[in-house]
């Protein structure tokens, strides 16, 4: 490289370029994305963390040798670039780079798995390939953005961000989901959730909130189940299920208008319009969601859990997220506490995301009573004492408390439409899938 071009290059990203001058002197580097030759003269595009810009290499700018390097560039390979800004409306963007300079940084072969056409097992198997494309990178950019948002508001209204264990002793969510673990000999299992845990920290902080993995042995293969997800999971002393119906929608509403303001340009890549749902959204109760599935000819009984089925045809009836409460105790988990007035259904609450979407989060209010979590345990044909220190908190000053989960990737899903939840994840896991 030209010692003095590099000394008055000024280093830039792709999407800095249009706000610069023409001729301005820059110093890029990125991937070859595409490249083409028509005489003597070679167009790549470049893509770096920021988008992709036309860099064009003439012979008579930077020499035969050069060139032919150029033209032997592969996909892939990255490139380290010195040249001028040129703005032209015929360039994709408008704007282009008139390389001075040029070296390879690393080179790749010409054997780049990912081509088109290739189906989707292969984006799979090469995931962290695939993962560089110009879409792909939207995808996470989106949820990059998403995570700032929920931090910014728990942030804003005194919730306290904690880590809890992923090794834990005991189901949170029932034992038919759990990965059990060698841990030095002991039993121990990979967790399910940060719920119970977040219940003993409200006892210290009142409004607690974490971004974890969650694990589930999920047998089903489905568009929107993983083994490995993350949540963000909130927990609140002293609040009932009606509090927690309007954390949710005033936290969901938040990430969705600053998604909107701050990643549309990503997210039209997906959807042509984006409306973020304004609270409140609508509550109906499990037994009114029944008697519209069965308006629709849906066979389901009272008392039988919702699956994707029926929550796509639920969902579908509705073009804002909405509220699914007080489901009967034997579709929820042990610790949900039984409605006071009919004791036969909980105030448990579920978020359901419209166009066919389903469940993206669930939660409620926990039963406080240390006599009722003991029989509910039971009940639930759990051991009482693998329960130990989630009673103590029931025990020592137990209050009023409710908390609640909404799953990232089947937010992020829904938000950008994604036909299957492995669309917007990195790496994701499934039952047949842990490699990458
Ligand atoms: O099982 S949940 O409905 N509820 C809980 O885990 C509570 N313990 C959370 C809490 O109250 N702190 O899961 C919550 C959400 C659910 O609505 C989905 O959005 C997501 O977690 N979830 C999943 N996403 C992807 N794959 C799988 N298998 C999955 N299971 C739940």
């Amino acid at each position: 490289m030209d010692d003095a071009l590099v000394e008055q290059a000024k280093e830039a990203k792709v999407e800095e370029l249009s706000s610069l001058e023409e001729g301005s002197l820059v110093d890029l580097k990125g991937w070859v994305y595409v490249k083409s030759h028509h005489g003597g003269m070679v167009f790549v595009r470049l893509r770096d963390s920021t988008g992709l810009v036309q860099v064009v290499f003439k012979k008579n700018v930077v020499g035969k040798e050069k060139l032919e390097l150029a033209e032997k560039l592969t996909r892939e390979s990255s490139i380290r670039v010195i040249g001028a800004v040129h703005f032209d409306k015929r360039a994709p963007g408008g704007v282009e780079v008139h390389a001075k300079d040029f070296e390879v940084i690393g080179s790749a072969p010409s054997d780049y798995p990912i081509r088109p056409g290739v189906g989707v097992s292969v984006m799979l198997d090469y995931r962290h390939l695939h993962l560089r494309g110009v879409k792909m990178t939207s995808v996470w950019k989106v949820y990059s953005e998403m995570l700032k948002a929920v931090r910014e508001w728990f942030e804003q209204h005194g919730y306290y961000e904690v880590h809890v264990p992923i090794f834990v002793t005991a189901a949170c969510e029932g034992g038919a989901t759990l990965f059990e673990v060698s841990y030095f000999g002991r039993k121990a299992y990979l967790s399910q959730s940060a719920q119970m845990y977040l219940e003993a920290a409200i006892f210290s902080l009142e409004k607690v909130y974490c971004v974890q993995p969650s694990f589930r042995a999920e047998k089903s293969r489905t568009r929107r189940h993983l083994t490995e997800f993350w949540q963000v999971e909130a927990e609140v002393a002293f609040a009932d299920m009606w509090d927690i119906i309007e954390i949710e929608e005033q936290l969901l509403s938040y990430v969705c208008q600053k998604l909107k303001e701050r990643a549309w340009k990503h997210l039209r890549k997906f959807r042509k319009k984006f409306t973020p749902p304004e609270p409140p959204f609508p509550r109906i109760k499990y037994d009114e969601a029944v008697d519209i599935l069965q308006s629709k000819g849906v066979e389901i009984e009272w008392g039988e859990d919702f699956g994707a089925d029926e929550e796509r045809v639920l969902s579908k009836e509705f073009d804002t997220p909405f509220f699914v409460t007080h489901y009967p105790r034997q579709c929820k988990a042990f610790y949900h506490k039984p409605d006071p007035s009919n004791p036969s259904v909980t105030l448990s609450v579920d978020m359901l995301a419209p166009e066919g979407y389903g469940e993206i989060s669930g939660g409620g209010q926990r039963i406080d009573d240390y006599q009722e979590l003991v029989e509910s345990i039971k009940l639930f044909g759990l051991k009482v004492e693998d329960y130990g220190w989630y009673l103590d908190l029931r025990k020592y000053g137990s209050v009023p408390h409710s908390g609640f989960g909404i799953g990232l990737g089947r937010t992020l899903q829904w938000i950008l439409k994604a036909p299957h939840i492995r669309d917007v994840v990195m790496f994701p896991r499934t039952i047949n899938r842990v490699y990458p």
